[in-house]
């Protein structure tokens, strides 16, 4: 993998903050676009702007096409099919939408399992099924360095669990999860998995078959791609008996007076006039990444973290997560006795971006007994030298506060 020339087609790489060049470590947040993105959604802006499904019209033909085969690229990269790759606002909303389809299955009584590691994004809205159904909340324990146990996931999903929502990755410990397992187990136990991909299908290879995850979420923002747009993949069979949670035009075969049918796969789930050029970002995001490998992202994203762990493994940092082996490029720590958002501020003076709070995850904060932690999260075009910019500002926070 050539970081020079990947670093080439992102132009933002080239700015300076506060005098110095940019350090952008604050990849879990949101990735950088390159020019391959953003010249795709300018070419359907500039070119072939039209709405989609709806004319026969030239460029209305052409837009839809590109809408469509966005649809195949995103799917591609999962290894998921046209009808199993649907378009949504990211994310947040791909699990609410399955959270709200879903809850139609969970009666009172019956078990939703989540882990301890969850962003606020697949907690929150599982929190709320269980409300309105009676149901309860179970939550899968962490060991202390923030794994998930074999044991741990067996011990807590049983014949009452209907749904088990886990992270494939963590965006504050970066721990990865073995989500084949947890499939494995929740399907015998006739419970259905949904995946938080946020920070997975962006950094690493997923192949939804051979994970066997009935649904899978993510988010194009992450992953080179435009924010507004992110991808839900569910079984086929799931997604023809899943209840669509938005109805308007462009999902609906036939409408009388007092009753609808629904479009085919995956158009039954995008209601209305979607974020076309997004989409269409979307799919040339997928495009970049594919080029790349996925596998070569992650070998790279590895270097850089087993290198950041031993930079932060000093006497003046807590580093948080487990080992190297179980995490992707994500490394959250605090310096001793400063608060995260004094760190993260003093290591903006000196352009690096990292992100410093809570990171949407406040009951795994308040299980490690604190507040916040500055986050450094690494993608393909970072580099080692970034690193070794990061290890002296870090030399530097902690003069200022010695
Ligand atoms: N799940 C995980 C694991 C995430 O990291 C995020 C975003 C989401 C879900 C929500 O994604 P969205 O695109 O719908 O917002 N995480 C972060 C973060 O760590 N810092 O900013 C956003």
């Amino acid at each position: 993998m050539n970081v020079d020339k990947i670093r080439a087609d992102f132009p933002i790489l080239q700015r300076k903050v506060k005098g110095k060049p940019l350090v952008y470590f604050d990849n879990a947040a949101t990735s950088q676009k390159p020019k391959q993105v953003i010249d795709a959604m300018h070419d359907y802006y500039l070119n072939y702007n039209a709405n989609v499904h709806r004319g026969v019209h030239q460029l209305s033909e052409e837009a839809s096409q590109a809408y469509e085969q966005a649809h195949e690229k995103v799917g591609k990269l999962i290894n998921a099919e046209l009808e199993e790759t649907v378009f949504t606002r990211g994310t947040t909303d791909s699990i609410n939408m399955v959270a709200a389809g879903l809850a139609n299955t969970v009666e009172a009584g019956d078990e939703i399992v989540v882990t301890g590691m969850e962003h606020h994004s697949n907690l929150v809205p599982w929190q709320q099924v269980a409300k309105m159904k009676n149901a309860v909340l179970k939550v899968i324990p962490l060991t202390d360095d923030g794994r998930i146990e074999e044991r741990a996931i067996a011990d807590t999903v049983t014949g009452k669990t209907k749904i088990v929502a886990a992270t494939h990755m963590s965006n504050s410990l970066g721990t990865i999860n073995n989500v084949q397992l947890m499939s494995k187990i929740a399907h015998e136990n006739d419970a259905l998995t949904v995946i938080d991909g946020a920070q997975s299908v962006p950094h690493f290879p997923v192949d939804v078959k051979k994970l066997d995850v009935d649904f899978l979420a993510f988010s194009a923002h992450k992953m080179l791609g435009p924010t507004g747009i992110g991808g839900l993949y569910g079984k086929k069979k799931l997604l023809e008996e899943l209840h669509p949670a938005s109805f308007g035009g462009g999902m609906i075969r036939e409408v009388t007076e007092q009753d609808a049918s629904w479009a085919d796969l995956p158009w039954k789930f995008e209601a209305g006039t979607p974020p076309i050029a997004a989409g269409i970002g979307f799919g040339a995001a997928a495009d970049y990444l594919l080029n790349i490998g996925m596998q070569h992202i992650h070998d790279h994203e590895r270097k850089l973290t087993i290198k950041a762990l031993d930079v932060l493994n000093k006497d003046t940092i807590d580093v948080y997560g487990p080992a190297a082996d179980h995490r992707g490029g994500v490394v959250t720590f605090n310096v001793k006795g400063v608060h995260a958002h004094d760190v993260s501020s003093l290591l903006d003076d000196e352009g690096i971006a990292v992100r410093g709070g809570h990171h949407c995850n406040m009951p795994l904060m308040k299980k490690l007994g604190i507040q916040g932690s500055v986050r450094a999260s690494f993608y393909l075009y970072n580099t080692e030298e970034e690193l070794d910019v990061l290890n002296n500002a870090l030399g530097k926070v902690a003069k200022v506060f010695s």
